[in-house]
């Protein structure tokens, strides 16, 4: 391996940037087409897309150099943001914005009789996450380059990103993702900068002739890690920071030794058990928890990682390490950065620290951030595959909670209760390590990412460790990036801002608050104007869902959506509850000022989690009825949108009147989606759930459809709840689940919704459903209410926007910076 070459030292000239006119753009554009690709114009769009990306990526090469040369010298500190998901979506749109390169390009494709909206269209997403957590550090790293901070994404770069879904006979379909089959043009391998990870084998402990005693892992199973580097530039400022994703590879030696011995067969079954790292993505799914290959992805993430840190580490005494490094571990997935930092730093020959200077450095520089509070997502391995896995990082693991259970028991002597709640293992017949403890214990901070998420974990989940350690608790609440989800996503609307503001806003989201007094005084003109532009948005979304589901949504009624993955804490059968709640009205007449209303429901279920498929089926079957029973006609329609991702989003959030934030209070930990609503103009129907109290506070109660039990609430019926009283008390509610009970919506298969109804009139249903019904129907009232009055309405859209300047990434990283990182912006 290439210790340090040139690449690293930055010792080449300046590389003069290129051009970015509208005549040089079209002159690289076809030469790429024909001199690289071999295609001429008139070709697939996709590779006049690949074409125009490489021509895009040349424009954005030197200032990644030069970024990169400003991190390379010596003593700047740096962050690393380790994720096993970045769900990028498109790039092309995103870097045209940044680098003030629309115009130009806009202008280049009109000379060759091309359109921007093809050839974006021809841009596969980068699916690289299952959805909220994937997200952010997305949204994160754009703010990253945009605030000049000197920070890497380190993740894992799978062939297969987030499955494709598609709807057959209402049911969930998934499609292989093959995202990189026409190539990837953002990125650029760096195989001079390959890492080799460690599998299995076993460890020899030794003493050196000072009396030292050090470890090695031996006969272990090396894979490679190839890295590919994936440009993150900031917003119009020169910045081009680095995602640097790792893909698996098999060792020449490791096939070679069984070649020779004979065996063909075996070599290329294990060359590819290696390269399997980084197939697939996983899905968020339960029922995927303890897979063996999961693990193996996020040790090759995490030792590929921080190797790469270590290798670019110069001969500076190694005390100093941590005031020049951070990482920031996205969940869990990453968390045994700890013991492999403590493994790195004691048996690294190079290195061989005291056990007692390497923790203080291991724990000087990890920081975790904590996005559930669902006991079911919370990491454990078996002890029995980490030995069996991971032998010396199992070593390591046992003597941290050697050392750390030694303090609890110096703080609460005798309290053995406490001591086995806070102890790494857990024991039982199938002995587990418990991964957030690891995190917590390594970490000089964690955080959650909502205010009350926060305050939850501190009073519940990590209540012991908060006892220990007040000091490292802190909330960094999520936010979106205002570029990808106004700027990009709602042209109009960011025109109508710029021209009020200027162009300031987009990177000081806080400016949008200077939108406040036209919600009051703007005028008729201007009410008008944002009218019409959130018409268009409609109208746009409304020929996306035509084409994809066949049924028309008239843009003059109430567009109610709700996309984000399907889970029962999202409660998409409560909104579904609502619709045909509706639908009675409707039958039995019961329609005196009636409100048009689309709803939308849009995400995707995890392959192995049959309810939430389950539910899927139910809410297009529901659509059926509904969307072709003459009786409804205009007044109600419901599609269920399929695969639901980043790039439809764009399309959705600047469409939406109503966004449905109604997951069972104190279980959603932030939300991410609602703020994205939020800031193109929706208006919220929510909990007092994870950032919706955020969210009210900034936009004030008269701005928000607030319904249903606060976390509190929650807690205390259980045990109490009893459902079927609910459905006793409310006609409207006993209709609904009568329907369901008689098979309504079952077509030619008795008792196919069995399973959901049981679990909705469950005394033991953890998302108590049933009991928000009354206060939901309730609060859509009110939502028919305002929106008979459009001034009302275009009122409190404006204020929602204008609201919305906190939720920016920006803040957010902001926040990380002052209180956790620490770094200073490029100059
Ligand atoms: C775990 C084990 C095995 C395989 C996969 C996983 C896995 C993968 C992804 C577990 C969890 C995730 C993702 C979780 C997630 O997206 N959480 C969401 O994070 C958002 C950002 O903080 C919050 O806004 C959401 O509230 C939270 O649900």
């Amino acid at each position: 391996m290439a210790e340090q070459d040139t690449n690293d030292a930055c010792v080449l000239p300046n590389m003069p940037a290129l051009p970015r006119d509208a005549k040089e753009i079209s002159r690289s554009l076809q030469h790429y087409l024909e001199y690289h690709l071999g295609r001429f114009l008139g070709c697939d769009r996709s590779y006049l897309y690949e074409s125009l990306a490489y021509t895009v990526r040349d424009r954005i090469m030197s200032d990644w150099r030069n970024t990169w040369c400003l991190y390379k010298r010596d003593g700047v500190r740096r962050a690393h943001y380790l994720s096993l998901e970045f769900l990028i979506g498109r790039s092309l749109g995103n870097h045209l914005l940044n680098l003030e390169m629309q115009q130009p390009v806009d202008s280049a494709l009109k000379d060759l009789a091309v359109s921007l909206e093809e050839i974006r269209d021809a841009e596969p997403d980068a699916g690289l996450g299952n959805g909220g957590l994937g997200r952010l550090a997305a949204c994160f790293l754009d703010s990253c380059a945009t605030l000049r901070l000197p920070v890497t994404g380190y993740g894992l770069r799978y062939e297969y990103g987030m499955f494709q879904q598609h709807i057959e006979n209402g049911y969930q379909i998934e499609d292989p993702d093959h995202w990189l089959r026409d190539g990837h043009p953002w990125e650029v391998e760096r195989p001079e900068y390959t890492q080799v990870v460690k599998f299995r084998g076993h460890t020899q402990h030794f003493t050196d002739p000072q009396g030292k005693s050090f470890v090695r892992w031996v006969d272990s199973e090396d894979v490679l890690a190839v890295p590919y580097d994936v440009p993150v530039s900031g917003y119009r400022n020169k910045i081009v920071n680095t995602l640097r994703l790792w893909s698996a590879s098999a060792t020449a030696e490791f096939n070679l030794g069984e070649f020779n011995a004979g065996d063909y067969a075996e070599s290329v079954a294990s060359k590819n058990q290696a390269e399997n790292i980084t197939m697939v993505l996983y899905p968020n799914d339960a029922n995927e928890n303890g897979k063996e290959l999961r693990l193996r992805q996020q040790y090759f993430l995490t030792s590929a990682s921080l190797q790469d840190v270590f290798r670019q580490w110069s001969d500076r005494p190694l005390s100093q390490f941590a005031d020049c490094n951070v990482f920031q571990l996205n969940d869990t997935h990453p968390s045994i950065a700890v013991a492999e930092m403590m493994r790195i730093l004691l048996d690294d020959p190079d290195k061989r620290l005291s056990w007692h200077e390497a923790w203080k450095i291991t724990c000087s520089c990890m920081a975790y951030t904590n996005h559930t509070l669902l006991p079911e997502a919370l990491e454990r391995w078996p002890v029995r595959l980490f030995q069996s896995l991971l032998p010396r990082l199992l070593e390591i693991i046992y003597e941290i909670n050697a050392q750390f259970l030694a303090v609890v028991r110096q703080r609460w002597p005798g309290d053995i209760e406490r001591v086995r709640r806070m102890s790494l293992i857990e024991e039982g017949p199938d002995p587990q390590v418990r991964m957030a403890w690891l995190a917590i214990v390594g970490s000089f901070s964690v955080n959650g990412v909502a205010a009350l998420h926060s305050d939850l974990l501190v009073k519940g989940l990590f209540k012991d460790f908060y006892e220990l350690w007040p000091e490292k608790f802190n909330n960094k609440t999520n936010g979106v990036t205002p570029r990808r989800w106004l700027a990009m996503a709602n042209p109009p609307l960011a025109e109508l801002l710029s021209e009020q503001l200027g162009e300031g806003w987009q990177a000081d989201l806080g400016q949008l608050a200077r939108m406040r007094p036209l919600a009051e005084e703007g005028g008729p003109a201007f009410f008008e104007r944002w009218r019409a532009i959130r018409a268009a948005n409609k109208q746009r979304l409304a020929a996306l869902v035509l084409q994809q589901t066949g049924v028309t949504f008239d843009p003059s009624a109430l567009f109610d959506i709700q996309v984000k993955r399907i889970h029962e804490y999202k409660r998409q059968l409560l909104n579904l509850l609502h619709v045909i709640h509706l639908y009675n009205r409707i039958r039995r007449g019961d329609t005196d000022n009636w409100v048009n209303r689309c709803v939308l429901i849009g995400g995707k279920a995890a392959p192995g989690y049959q309810r939430a498929k389950e539910i899927i089926k139910l809410i297009n079957n529901v659509a059926a009825m509904i969307n072709s029973d003459p009786a409804v006609g205009d007044r109600l329609k419901l599609v269920f949108l399929p695969n639901y991702g980043v790039t439809k989003m764009m399309t959705i959030c600047p469409a939406a009147d109503l966004s449905e934030q109604i997951s069972t209070a104190g279980k959603e930990a932030s939300g991410t989606g609602n703020m994205k609503f939020m800031m193109n103009g929706s208006v919220t129907i929510g909990t007092y759930d994870g950032a919706n109290i955020e969210i009210m506070d900034a936009v004030g109660e008269d701005n928000f459809f607030l319904f249903g039990l606060r976390a509190e609430d929650i807690k205390a019926l259980r045990g109490a709840y009893r459902p079927r009283s609910y459905v006793d008390d409310d006609p409207d509610l006993a209709q609904v689940i009568g329907l369901l009970e008689s098979d309504h919506f079952s077509g030619m298969e008795p008792g196919l919704f069995r399973g959901i109804l049981d679990s909705l009139m469950s005394p033991d249903d953890p998302w108590m459903t049933l009991a928000d019904f009354r206060s939901y129907v309730d609060a859509q009232r009110r939502v028919e209410e305002c929106w008979r009055n459009p001034e009302q309405w275009t009122r409190m859209s404006i204020r929602n926007c204008a609201a919305s300047g906190g939720f920016s990434t920006d803040r957010t990283i902001s926040e990380y910076n002052n209180e956790i990182w620490h770094l200073a912006p490029l100059a």
